[in-house]
């Protein structure tokens, strides 16, 4: 069934296309269409914040603990509907269903976890200087928040911004990829089912380039207080410019070039699970996806070959089966990735796979599941012989695509490690206490797994990177409030007169020439 969907503002669905019209096809099956989509334009992304931020104010007046409410009907309606969620997000863009499954429980723990939000949203009583005088903080909402979120996780990573965005008494507009229309409008309506009052939440279909425009007019016209934003380092850079006019800081997740250090004392069939998970899992078209293995020399042969006949007999194919991976997300997506195939030199070793590229019935993959002809499939590959001077090294590779490299010392781990200027997951394998607390002092990303893949953050603790992963702002858990919400500071002087601070304090006298004898 194709689904016909639009932008949805002020709790009504958008008519007409100012922005075109795209027909999106199962990347496993390519004949089949799965969403037909009216895309909105730069004047109906403006139309929406302007929605959204006549909705603000009531929206902040409705108490926390309400706001709450709503979060926890929103996360229940998720659960009621969890089986069609996920299978409509694995038919849109072939994640095998089991990480569907397992990204759709990421929103309902989002939504576990900041339910409770709008009973706390704790402020502090803070002592003052003088007598008779109190200090407070409170959080008060930023406003409105533009969320632009990626396909790759097109309802796990919106809901990190939106859920949150709400229970502090913001109100948003959502522009999800245009590659999950059907997705983000299914996100969108179990979102306006859950009791928001209209305009609190709107989701706008539309392109990159309309929507680059429509924030700016946004932010010129001053309805909109706050842009979440995921996806590539270039466009990041152009909205952190772009917010930075406005005096606005920008929650900023971009890409990866997530590092796996193997120690010789690591457990080789562990670190061989890992990469292959964080590798090649969703394709490898996850910002914590596995750049490059970083293998010392001695274990290096070893742990090559476990990995290579790990890879060489993973299932890869139809994602409604038990499968590794399945299509990549979109032709666009496979375009770029074949550019990047292109990263491979003549100083590097190819395995992984029966050939490279595109899988088809002349450059088929042994035990592949499904008929590779139908759907947007690839090869995986793992390039050995990586050097911190090639392009590979430095360049985020979408796809089923991993680098390794050697080294000898410690050092020289950490060289590779964070030369590339990346800073957003990491890894390390080792049995040694030392080394890992070494690995997590100097290594530069905001995240960092211990014998466990790069992949697969729990969505309660911060998320985020440093660098050319982002600004450093974090999502997720109670680190995410400060995103949305700004301090304010009250003192209350309740003595009747006027006391000065730093003047009107009491000296209490110390003998400070006293000395132990
Ligand atoms: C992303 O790729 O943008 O940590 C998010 C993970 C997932 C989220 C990835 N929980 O791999």
């Amino acid at each position: 069934m194709t689904r016909q969907v639009t932008s949805l503002v002020a709790g009504r669905p958008v008519e007409g296309a100012a922005g075109g019209t795209v027909s999106i096809p199962n990347p496993a099956h390519l004949d089949e269409t799965v969403a037909e989509a009216s895309l909105g334009d730069a004047g109906t992304f403006a139309d929406a914040c302007r929605a959204a931020k006549q909705a603000q104010p009531g929206w902040a007046r409705t108490p926390a603990p309400v706001r709450g409410r709503a979060i926890q009907q929103f996360g229940r309606l998720v659960e009621a509907n969890f089986e069609a969620l996920s299978q409509l997000l694995t038919h849109e863009i072939g994640k095998p269903i089991a990480e569907s499954r397992g990204e759709v429980q990421e929103v309902v723990d989002t939504c576990n976890f900041f339910l409770g939000e709008g009973r706390r949203l704790y402020g502090q009583t803070v002592p003052s200087e003088m007598p008779d005088k109190q200090l407070f903080t409170f959080r008060v909402p930023v406003g409105t928040a533009a969320i632009v979120t990626a396909g790759n996780f097109p309802v796990a990573v919106p809901s990190w911004y939106i859920v949150p965005a709400l229970v502090c008494g913001n109100t948003v507009v959502w522009k999800p990829a245009e590659y999950t229309p059907a997705t983000a409008e299914a996100f969108t309506q179990l979102l306006l089912h859950a009791g928001l009052p209209d305009g609190v939440v709107n989701m706008v279909l539309a392109d990159g380039a309309q929507t680059f425009v429509g924030l700016e007019r946004a932010l010129d016209e001053g309805t909109l207080d706050k842009v979440g934003f995921t996806g590539s380092t270039d466009v990041g850079r152009a909205i952190g410019e772009l917010a930075g006019r406005h005096l606005q800081t920008p929650c900023l997740e971009l890409g990866g070039k997530n590092p796996l250090v193997v120690m010789p004392d690591a457990d080789l069939d562990l670190a061989v699970e890992g990469a292959l998970f964080s590798g090649f899992g969703t394709a490898g078209q996850r910002c914590t996806s596995l750049g490059t293995v970083i293998v010392h020399a001695d274990v290096h042969d070893d742990f090559l070959a476990r990995f290579e006949k790990a890879t060489t007999t993973a299932a890869i194919g139809d994602p409604t089966a038990d499968v590794l991976y399945g299509p990549m997300i979109s032709a666009r997506f496979a375009e770029r990735f074949e550019g990047w195939l292109e990263l491979v030199r003549p100083h590097h070793t190819v395995l992984g796979s029966t050939a490279v590229g595109r899988i088809t019935a002349e450059d088929p993959r042994d035990g592949f599941v499904g008929d590779p002809g139908e759907g947007l499939y690839y090869h995986p590959t793992i390039v050995d012989g990586v050097t911190i001077d090639d392009d590979i090294y430095r360049t985020e590779t979408f796809g089923p695509i991993v680098g390794v490299a050697s080294f000898d010392t410690f050092d020289q781990a950490m060289e590779l490690a964070n030369g590339h200027g990346y800073g957003l997951s990491s890894s390390i394998y080792t049995s040694d206490p030392l080394l890992v607390f070494r690995f997590r002092d100097r290594i530069s990303a905001g995240m960092v797994s211990v014998n466990n893949s790069t992949s697969g953050a729990e969505a309660h603790l911060p998320f985020g990177g440093n660098g050319r992963s982002g600004n450093g702002s974090r999502q997720s858990g109670v680190w995410v409030l400060d995103q949305f919400t700004k301090w304010q500071a009250m003192n209350w002087d309740y003595s009747g007169h006027l006391q000065k601070a730093q003047m009107d304090v009491a000296d209490l006298e110390a003998d400070l020439d006293f000395r132990l004898g």
